[in-house]
């Protein structure tokens, strides 16, 4: 293959500590553009880290000045390369379902530019902090491509469908400034803080009850598809579940004591 960095799995780096898995897009001369590799190593690493239990919450960042690139448009052309619905359906979406599907928390820390599948990946997280350099670009009209692996179905949701349609039919890229204003980030620091940013949320995640925390992303996630009566309902079945739970007494007990909660996850 030509280009410039030959595509392994180990283009994916996965650390665990503290109760916290980072995830990070290690091919920084092509902007961590993703290769068949790479995003088998990805899924692996998020199914992994899903079905753990010391894994409280999940960090998708990019090695570089780049997020991710989207697809290695490289590989794109090789003789042999999979048509565009066999690789979303083997390959991108899956990975957009372990993340929505994860019980921890996703934080992608966006540390450059997010183009084409690597803007939809950090949308598909469910926080986003970026550093100030980042962009968030939809590359694929100037491809002749549709935005893929959820975006028209997370953009509309993040920042409305005016908004969402500007970005994904125009394709201008959205800098770390105007993603705070439209909602699509919650944070934008300085590139230098952006790890220990995301880290430090991360760690906050790892110290709350875990039950509680997947429940709360389940009953966000499913938020736009149920009407009030539906959401009411699945609160009121989900605060059964976590009043239920060893670590609500933990945390009645710990508010008593007047001491911080250790959650053990039970
Ligand atoms: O299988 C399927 O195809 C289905 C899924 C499709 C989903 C998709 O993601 S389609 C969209 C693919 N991505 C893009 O169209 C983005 C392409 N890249 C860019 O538009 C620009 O690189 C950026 C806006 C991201 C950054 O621009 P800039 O000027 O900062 O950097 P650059 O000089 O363009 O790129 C630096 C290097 O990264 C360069 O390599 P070189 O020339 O130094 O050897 C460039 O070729 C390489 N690179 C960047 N993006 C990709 C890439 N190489 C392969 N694939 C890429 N996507």
């Amino acid at each position: 293959m030509s280009g410039p960095a030959e595509p392994t799995a180990a283009d994916v780096v996965v650390e665990v500590s503290e109760g916290v898995g980072i995830i990070t897009l290690s091919r920084p001369a092509a902007l961590n553009a993703l290769t068949i590799p790479m995003k088998e190593s990805l899924l692996a690493a998020l199914r992994e880290m899903a079905a753990s239990q010391e894994v409280r919450a999940i960090v998708l960042t990019g090695a570089g000045r780049a997020f991710c690139a989207g697809q290695d448009l490289r590989e794109r052309l090789e003789p042999g390369a999979p048509p565009l619905d066999e690789e979303l359906t083997i390959r991108y979406n899956p990975i957009v379902r372990a993340i929505r599907e994860a019980p921890q928390p996703v934080i992608a820390a966006v540390n450059g530019v997010a183009a084409g599948a690597g803007a939809s990946l950090a949308f598909a997280c469910d926080l986003r902090i970026a550093a100030e350099p980042a962009s968030f670009v939809l590359a694929f009209g100037r491809l002749g491509l549709v935005p893929d692996s959820g975006a028209t179905w997370t953009l509309p949701r993040l920042v409305g469908s005016a908004r969402a349609a500007e970005i994904a039919i125009l394709g201008d890229p959205v800098t770390a400034a105007d993603a705070l204003r439209i909602g699509l980030v919650s944070r934008v620091v300085p590139a230098d803080d952006l790890v220990a940013e995301a880290r430090a949320m991360a760690g906050r995640i790892a110290g709350l009850a875990p039950g509680a925390t997947a429940a709360t992303k389940r009953l966000l996630n499913e938020a736009f598809d149920r009407d009030l009566d539906a959401a009411l309902e699945a609160e009121a079945v989900g605060q059964q579940a976590a009043g239920s739970s060893r670590d609500h007494a933990e945390g009645l007990a710990a508010f008593l004591e007047k001491r911080a909660p250790r959650f053990a996850g039970e």
